[in-house]
């Protein structure tokens, strides 16, 4: 074997051999290219060595020193190519999808308590044959309050108690216009609930200034005050899902003539606690105003109060999702924390 420059082919052949045999990976393969093949590695050696041997041993050198480049280009070509299979097979393994495994489940989503308890009562309520209506959070003074009988003097109508904005246009305080433009819209015989957001000025630990209320009206031609009351009661009954004990107290409204409150027993301690969170030992909890619309109201809706009468309710739903849910502080209903929701307010205390 002819020895090239101090180099020995025999040698650089053996040395690339081994080095092939311990590679494991692309980047220790290209190590080995460069330190072969490179501008400074054995191989260019070898040829540029072959210019210093006499010439009669230059032909056969140079055509071993060719043969074994052609050998290790080869090689490193084929070693390349299995290095890269087994890698693309290794990854192809780890990445694998396995379609039929089940998903790593997820929380389920559920209505807010509120949403939730707006929805039970509207379910009774379409039970009775009323329909829902919407409208507008941002009114007309007009449809809030002067068809509604609410004087021009009345303290509702004051800065402190209505969010206004620059162009005399307010927050609506209830969601009675919905049912003033209802009224309008529709005419009479008429049963309705209008759920949804109203905003008064009023910010402590029982009141925020945006909560959730649900009215109704019912217009039709001789309605009894009995039916309001009976009305009341199974809405009632059937959201607490028992029969409860009931008080009717009178009191006032401007849009209503005569106007009650009604009274359920503590869904708490049913008057047995004198020291009840809920009721405060009273026994009892102030849930619906209510009453039989007033001429002027039905008047305002262009509706002839001689021929229709009717009446109409205001039920404070974030209130009820705390009485049926067990939930103590309003603004928990509020807060964008929902480990508390999680944790099994939806267990169905009641
Ligand atoms: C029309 C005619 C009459 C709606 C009524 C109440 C009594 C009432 C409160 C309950 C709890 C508000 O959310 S709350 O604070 N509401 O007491 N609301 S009668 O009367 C109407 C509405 C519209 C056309």
């Amino acid at each position: 074997m002819p020895e090239v420059n101090d180099l020995n082919i025999q040698a650089v052949k053996e040395n690339f051999d081994a080095a092939l045999r311990a590679v494991s990976n692309l980047e220790e393969l290209d190590e080995i290219r460069v330190r072969f093949t490179g501008k400074k590695g054995d191989l260019t050696l070898l040829l540029r060595g072959l210019g210093k041997l006499p010439p009669e041993q230059r032909k056969e050198a140079g055509q071993e020193v060719n043969k074994l480049r052609d050998e290790i280009e080869h090689e490193l070509e084929i070693t390349g190519k299995k290095i890269r299979d087994s890698e693309n097979e290794k990854k192809e393994i780890n990445e694998r999808i396995d379609v039929t495994l089940s998903e790593k489940g997820r929380t389920a989503g559920a209505f807010h308590p509120v949403m939730q308890t707006m929805h039970e009562i509207a379910n009774i309520m379409q039970g009775l044959g009323y329909s829902v209506a919407t409208g507008p959070e941002k009114e007309e003074e007009f449809y809030n309050f002067e068809c509604l009988n609410v004087p021009s003097w009345h303290p509702a109508r004051d800065m402190q108690d209505t969010f206004y904005f620059p162009d005399g246009t307010l927050l609506r305080t209830h969601t009675s216009p919905v049912q003033i433009r209802s009224m309008l819209k529709y005419g009479a015989p008429l049963r309705i609930i209008c759920p949804g957001k109203v905003y008064r000025r009023d910010n402590d630990t029982t009141h925020s200034p945006m909560f959730n209320q649900m009215e109704g009206l019912l217009i039709d031609k001789n309605v009894p005050f009995s039916v309001m009351k009976g009305t009341m009661s199974e809405m009632l009954n059937a959201f607490f899902g028992r029969s409860l004990k009931y008080r009717f107290r009178a009191s006032y409204f401007p849009f209503t003539e005569p106007s009650m409150e009604l009274d359920i027993e503590c869904v708490e301690c049913s008057g047995h606690d004198e020291h009840c969170r809920v009721c405060h030992g009273t026994g009892w909890l102030e849930v619906v105003g209510m009453g039989m619309v007033h001429p002027n109201v039905i008047r305002a809706g262009k509706i002839d109060p001689e021929i229709y009468n009717g009446f109409a309710f205001g039920i404070g739903l974030d209130r009820m999702a705390m009485l049926k849910y067990g939930i103590s502080d309003l603004r928990l209903l509020f807060d964008g924390n929902v480990s508390y929701f999680m944790s099994g307010f939806n267990s169905g205390r009641r």
